[in-house]
């Protein structure tokens, strides 16, 4: 069991693209985010490249950032989804893990807890995938149980510098 509590205005967002030039993207939303949202930049994870999940699609750049925000919780998944949209993501009905130019997944949320009106944190498949844990780890410091959740995933996936 794998328990992760942030401070109360901290939240920690998971990045990951696919299509265009992923790397890129992801260095974008890094360097642009507090100026895009209301909220200071407190960890950066590695850049990671990783295999995608179904395989069969383009390689993903992952990755994730901690925040401070003065942001609610659904105003920042609402902000979020907003910069998807910006940077072109298309949502296609029904296909969950079609390939994307950005994703910014709400990992946690301080130490909120909750399942409902479109919110769900921690983000429930966060400790599933080794493209979360790792990035997820980077930023939130040593942590004894998420890093044996990440071995039993395989491990980290490698790592590629920031371009
Ligand atoms: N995101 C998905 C589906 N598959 N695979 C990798 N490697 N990285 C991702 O971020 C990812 C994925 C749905 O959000
Ligand atoms: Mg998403
Ligand atoms: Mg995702």
């Amino acid at each position: 069991m794998v328990r992760l509590v942030l401070e109360d205005d901290q939240a920690v967002v998971a990045l990951g693209a696919n299509l265009g030039d992923p790397r890129q993207t992801l260095a974008e939303v890094r360097r642009l985010l507090p100026a895009w949202l209301p909220c200071e930049l407190l960890a950066s994870s590695r850049l990671y490249d990783t295999d995608p999940e179904p395989p069969g699609q383009p390689r993903y750049a992952n990755a994730a950032l901690r925040v401070r925000t003065t942001l609610a919780p659904e105003a920042l998944l609402a902000a979020l989804l907003a910069l998807e949209a910006r940077f072109g993501r298309m949502r296609v009905e029904g296909e969950r893990h079609a390939p994307r130019t950005l994703d910014l997944d709400l990992v946690l949320y301080g130490a909120v807890e909750r399942d409902g009106g479109g919110l769900c944190l921690p983000h429930p498949r966060a400790l599933d995938r080794a493209f979360v844990v790792a990035p997820l780890l980077d930023v939130v410091g040593p942590h004894e149980a998420l890093a044996a959740r990440l071995a039993d995933l395989g491990g980290a996936p490698a790592v590629v510098p920031w371009p």
